[in-house]
């Protein structure tokens, strides 16, 4: 027997698992942790009477859910952008900004400029906040270097992270996410003599989970990022894509044809791509920072996403120009109140279908056999957890069993 297995009662627990109830919803439930695996959840009336040797721990009737998983993040990256931001409230125009060396531009030498040591001690602050909230997976993506020595660095300090923390953290690769000043105007010569090489090298080397895009006319055409998911193809990697944030590109249709994990943001996202999206299985995770950031107008298309089925899930886009968003439960607010998906879809967002987004299959609802990956609340109902802005209700979280 493992020191931490043990019975957890005096709880309700929104598994997200199945459709009987809202949220999977068990009224005073039992869940079995044995060996850092959920062995048995159910009412705990029901509980089988071979589990009457472990210790039994009271929840004193809080609410149980899966760990939070943030499944789309740039959290590693130098310095930050709130002079730019600054700039532009006093007027500057985005010409001024760029030329003052704003912009993406400015993450990139900031990024390059940073130590492997300064990079993972700015990371891990940001990864705290989010550990506060009851998450125990995140999702972290290169695209700030641009070199292949950067992006290898970007990627080691990912997963330098989950060393460092109760936490699991899959990879990005986003070395297709703009273009260097070096290579201004050359984008196919950047992807040829940069970011494949980069791709294949981080890939030997352990680093990657799975590679990224950004499909938009500001940077990368189909194209582009196809010649990128030939190569994750060849190296048998699951693909993703920021697709169809600014403007229709047809990225979710290219991202489905590539069997994507997921299309990130799709304010954009017409019909055929939620067809596409649908058939092939393809998540999509909607990112409320950034648009609320950047002032956005176009909702993504939440009504046809239901319509044809499309899993949703819910992220916060962390990174220091379009989402400097830290909190995934005020991201669980603003899916909720910017583009009315309803509690039980944001919650939803952020458990199963993040899990889904990052291929992770053991992990995301709370279910016989998973990890033991939860998060314990004060909280009577799961709607509680969307509807507050800026309010951490987290008692307790539980990473692989362990409190
Ligand atoms: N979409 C975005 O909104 C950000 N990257 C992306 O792919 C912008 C990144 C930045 O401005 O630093
Ligand atoms: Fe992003």
């Amino acid at each position: 027997m493992d020191e931490h297995d043990r019975v957890l009662v005096d709880l309700n627990a929104a598994t997200m698992d199945g459709d009987a109830a809202p949220y999977g919803m068990i009224e005073d439930a039992a869940i079995v942790l044995e060996a850092g695996r959920i062995a048995w959840v159910g009412a705990r009336g029901d509980l089988p009477s071979g589990y009457g040797g472990l210790p039994v721990e009271s929840l004193e009737g809080r609410l149980v859910t899966p760990g939070l998983i943030d499944c789309h993040t740039h959290i590693v990256h130098g310095g930050n952008r709130a002079v730019e931001f600054e700039m532009r409230l006093n007027g500057a125009s985005y010409e001024e900004v760029a030329r003052a060396g704003g912009g993406i531009v400015s993450t990139v030498t900031a990024t390059r400029a940073a130590s492997e040591e300064e990079l993972l001690t700015e990371a891990l602050r940001r990864v705290d906040v989010l550990i506060a909230e009851g998450v125990t997976g995140i999702e972290i993506k290169s695209g700030y270097g641009l070199d292949i020595e950067t992006e290898l660095r970007m990627l080691r300090v990912a997963r330098a992270v989950m060393a460092k923390r109760p936490v699991r953290v899959k990879t990005s690769f986003l070395g297709a996410h703009a273009t260097p000043a070096e290579y201004a105007g050359r984008d196919d010569a950047y992807i040829d003599e940069v970011c494949l090489p980069a791709l294949r090298a981080a890939h030997a080397q352990g680093l990657v989970d799975a590679v990224d895009g950004f499909c938009e006319g500001i940077a990368f055409q189909p194209a582009q990022i196809a010649r990128v998911f030939d190569v994750a193809v060849e190296l048998d990697l699951p693909v993703k894509l920021h697709a169809e944030q600014l403007s229709n590109l047809g990225g979710a249709r290219l991202a489905a044809s590539y069997g994507a994990l997921s299309a990130d943001h799709v304010e954009y996202l017409d019909e055929a791509g939620v067809r596409a999206m649908a058939e092939a299985g393809t998540v999509a995770v909607i990112l409320p920072g950034a648009f609320y950031t950047l002032r956005e107008t176009q909702a993504p298309p939440i009504d046809l996403l239901r319509q044809h089925g499309v899993p949703m899930a819910l992220a916060t886009d962390i990174n220091p120009g379009s989402s400097p968003l830290n909190s995934l439960l005020l991201t669980l607010n603003m899916g909720c109140t910017l583009f009315r998906m309803t509690p039980e879809e944001a919650l939803r967002g952020v458990t199963q279908n993040a899990a889904s987004a990052l291929g992770l299959t053991d992990t995301g609802t709370i279910r016989a056999g998973l990890r033991a990956d939860l998060a314990v609340w004060d909280v009577r109902h799961p709607a509680e957890l969307a509807y507050r802005i800026g309010f951490n209700p987290l008692h307790a979280r539980i990473f692989g069993g362990t409190s």
